[in-house]
């Protein structure tokens, strides 16, 4: 990928970050990640469409709930909004051709700063929308989603499509209305709704039903504007459990799919999963992935993880082998993404202030991925992990068992079968022997 800058070079120690193989120990090479190498079918670059997150990346300062920014970034010094804002997409672009990461994804205020006027901030985005075209041009990168943030302003503080105030919802389908424009002018493949403030913080002062009836509303108005202007991407919806809200509706995975069907919104959305928000909600990752995989709707996901302490969304880069490796074996096994990618929904620490930290973060993150994807198809080609799980399920393979599955049962004739055949055999689950197996070949 040709390295693009703007007028100035903000990441100068950072060079062209290429594959340089296992041989290397070069910090900023990858080791792992070789784009064109292709892996069950697919180039690596086809398996994940890597994105950066323009949130984390270019506007996450450093700052927590204890302390003000600690990431003073280049790009942030003009007085005027669109000046500073264009100066941020320039390091953007430099970043991402410099990594050779082929995606990115905003909401519309990372792009450029919002205020109380509506007009005033959708003459913003454009204006951001035209620079960016010219950007995506000149790079080849692609942006993977597009969303509205409408959880950081005050008006938002009790949700925006299941505010109780009809009032704050419209101002947030101002917003998603121009988020969809950004994202249909620059040729987004898919936009994304992560639940925000839609939840509630205490049901005495809560209308459940109203609020999820009303948030159905407002997905069906979104993605019919959308398809009526041309969007032929996939809608996703990303589960969290908690976070802003204490409880947010969008739970989980399993708990957004009944919602999509209750509410008739199959056809035109899927999930982008986070792994931090699948722990949160007391799942590993690989369960979500399990669950949006077995209903078909397996669309993207954010890479992160969280922190084995703390209770809340810590969006570290991905480092765990073991994690990834398992969460791969279930990507492969399910045809991989429908429509979305590999979304560094991640963020360096607060005490990671080096310009280079943004960079061996990202170089990480995607060699982890390139090395759990090699491994976790070598476990599923060559090893006897999916004849273990095979053989376990052989009871229903024939005989009375595959009779059951197809429905030629009654409760009578199971207890018939279970008084002819006396006491079950004791078989071995054998989830050490499995766990040593990924291992093995990690
Ligand atoms: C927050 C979410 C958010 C979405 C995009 O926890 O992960 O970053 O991905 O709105
Ligand atoms: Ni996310
Ligand atoms: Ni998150």
């Amino acid at each position: 990928m040709k390295i693009i800058t703007g007028e100035t070079e903000y990441f100068k120690s950072l060079k062209q970050v290429t594959y340089e193989g296992l041989e290397s120990d070069n910090p900023l090479a990858f080791r792992w990640y070789n784009p064109q190498q292709v892996i069950a079918g697919k180039t690596m670059a086809e398996h994940f469409k890597f994105a950066c997150a323009y949130w984390h990346s270019f506007n996450g300062d450093g700052g927590d709930p204890f302390g003000g920014a600690t990431h003073h970034f280049p790009w942030d010094r003009q007085a005027d909004p669109l000046a500073r804002a264009k100066d941020k997409m320039d390091a953007a672009f430099e970043f991402m051709t410099k990594l050779q990461m082929p995606y990115y994804c905003f909401h519309d205020v990372d792009l450029i700063d919002f205020s109380n006027d509506i007009e005033k901030n959708e003459q913003g985005l454009q204006s951001m929308v035209e620079y960016a075209k010219g950007k995506q041009q000149e790079s080849g990168i692609k942006l993977l989603w597009g969303t509205a943030n409408l959880f950081s302003h005050s008006r938002y503080m009790n949700g925006a499509a299941t505010n109780p105030d009809f009032h704050v919802l419209a101002h947030g389908a101002a917003q998603v209305k121009a988020a969809i424009d950004a994202t249909i002018a620059l040729g987004g493949e898919n936009y994304v709704f992560w639940g925000g403030r839609e939840g509630y913080m205490s049901l005495l002062n809560t209308n459940m039903k109203r609020e999820q009836e009303h948030l159905a509303k407002f997905l069906h108005l979104a993605k019919d504007y959308a398809r009526k202007n041309g969007f032929k991407g996939t809608f996703f919806i990303e589960p969290k459990p908690c976070e802003p809200s204490k409880h947010q509706y969008d739970y989980d995975a399993a708990t957004v799919i009944s919602f999509l069907r209750q509410y008739d919104l199959l056809g035109d959305f899927k999930l982008n999963l986070e792994v931090n928000h699948a722990t949160l909600a007391g799942h590993t990752f690989q369960h979500e992935l399990q669950v949006a995989a077995d209903a078909g709707l397996l669309g993207s996901i954010d890479a992160n993880r969280g922190d084995y302490q703390n209770g809340w969304d810590t969006d570290q880069f991905p480092n765990d082998i073991m994690e990834l490796t398992e969460s791969l074996l279930i990507i492969l096994e399910a045809g991989g993404f429908q429509g979305g990618g590999v979304n560094f929904d991640a963020k360096i620490r607060r005490n990671s202030t080096d310009p280079l930290d943004l960079a061996y973060a990202h170089v990480g993150g995607m060699d982890l991925f390139a090395r759990a994807l090699v491994t976790a198809d070598k476990i599923l080609t060559q090893s006897e992990y999916k004849k273990i799980r095979e053989e376990r399920y052989a009871s229903f393979d024939s005989g009375a068992g595959a009779a059951f599955e197809k429905g030629e049962h009654s409760l009578e004739s199971l207890r018939d079968f279970a008084v002819a055949n006396g006491e079950p055999a004791v078989i071995s689950g054998r989830q050490e022997y499995l766990e040593n197996l990924i291992n093995r070949y990690i």
